[in-house]
Order: C-alpha cells, then structure tokens, then sequence
C-alpha cells in the first residue's frame, strides 16, 4: 500500500517594530509547537550569517552607508538565497517561524518616502516567495518600544521613523494578519500568539496549499 505524502509544514512570519519582543516570541512559539510533536524551526531575517547578511549588519550597525535601493536589494537577495532551503524545508514537513520576513522589507524601505521605492514596487522584487500562511503583527507604540533597553543601537531606532514603518506595515495587512498587543506580560502575550498560531499549523499539516507573497 502506497503511504501517504508528508504533509507540508507552515510558515508563519513574526512581524513588528524594533524592539517589540518578536524574537522572544519566535522562540517560545517553536518551544511549544516542538514540545507538542510538531517539527519546527525558528529563522531570523536578515540572516546575518551570508555574505549578504555581514553586508547588511555593516549597514545596520552603521558602519557602512549604502544608497536605499541598494540596501533594499540586498534584504531582498538575503530572503532569495534561503527560498530554495524554505521550500524543501515546508514540503518535507518542517514548519518554519520566521523572525521577520518581506513585510519588514517592504514596511522598512516604504518608511523612507523615497519615490522610486513605493511599496507596490517593493513587493514587486519578492513575489516569487512562499506566501505566509499567518502573520503575526507584534503590535506597539513607537513611543513605548523606545523606552526598552537597548533602543537606538542599530539604524532605524528613531521614533519617528519606527511611527512610519508602523504605518507601513497597516497598509499590508490583508486577511493572514493576526494583530497581537505586544505590550503585556511575555507569557500573556505567549497565549496570545499561541492561540492564533495552533490553529493554522494544525490546518497547514490538514493539506492547504502553499501560496507566494501578495498574491
Ligand atoms: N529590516 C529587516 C529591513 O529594513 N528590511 C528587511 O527586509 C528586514 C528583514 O533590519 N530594524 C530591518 C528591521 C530592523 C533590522 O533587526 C533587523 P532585528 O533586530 O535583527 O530584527
């Protein structure tokens, strides 16, 4: 008797300001997935770890300067060399967290109001991703991440900026979008995520179909 395909794993992207809690949230999600049997990993974009990804750190921690478009690029490129490893992960089964993904692309470089750089435009570079299958927005103030430690480290760390990136990202959400408050407690805030999240990972491995970005 022929055995059944594997069924898919999900994507499912953290998404939200600097310093809003996203990569804390990552981590506890896949501990708790994993500890209920499902195989899941945690990524982090940019992945810092590429030759890419060293361009961009040098870049974020100012010690280079790069001209918008050619940033945007490269945050592009370092999602293009990790879509063939995404997809043989998904189809084998893994489901992957992802600590950003093109909507920080897309948000971040919108933010900047440069013209030749519109948010259609930008989406425009990535459609050949895998869609997510649910985004959570780690929803704060501007105001309130800046009060967290460590704040301003890294380009990008201003209010005024992060207000806009916030805008940004309100004009992406679509119907995959879950909006969390991410200005409780880390274990509240866990439920939260949890209970949006389950559900979509116990549909993924019930058969639905793998979609790419914005479509
Ligand atoms: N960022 C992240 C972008 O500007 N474009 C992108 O495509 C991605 C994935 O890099 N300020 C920005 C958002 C953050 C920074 O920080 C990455 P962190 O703390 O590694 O998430």
């Amino acid at each position: 008797m022929a055995t059944a395909p594997r069924p898919r794993g999900a994507l499912i992207v953290f998404e939200g300001g600097d310093r809003c809690g996203k990569t804390t949230q990552c981590s506890k999600m896949v501990e708790r997935l994993k500890s209920q049997g499902v195989d899941a990993v945690m990524w982090r974009f940019p992945d810092r770890s590429t030759s890419i990804g060293a361009a961009i750190n040098a870049y974020l921690s100012n010690q280079s300067q790069l001209d918008d478009a050619v940033i945007h690029m490269l945050f592009v490129a370092n999602r293009l060399e990790k879509r063939d490893e995404m997809l043989r992960l998904l189809a084998g089964g893994t489901t992957l967290v992802l600590d950003r993904y093109s909507y920080s692309g897309v948000a971040y470089t919108a933010a900047k109001g440069v013209p030749h750089l519109s948010i259609d435009y930008c989406k425009s570079l990535e459609v050949v991703l895998p869609a997510a299958d649910l985004v959570v927005h780690m929803s704060m103030s501007a105001e309130a991440t800046a009060a967290r430690g460590g704040y301003g480290e890294e380009r990008y760390e201003k209010v005024e900026f992060q207000a806009r990136v916030m805008e940004a990202f309100g004009q992406l959400r679509d119907e995959r979008w879950a909006a969390i408050d991410a200005a409780g407690t880390i274990d509240a805030i866990h439920e939260q995520v949890a209970a949006v999240v389950e559900p979509v990972v116990r549909r993924t491995l019930q058969g639905a179909v793998l979609g790419r970005l914005w479509d």
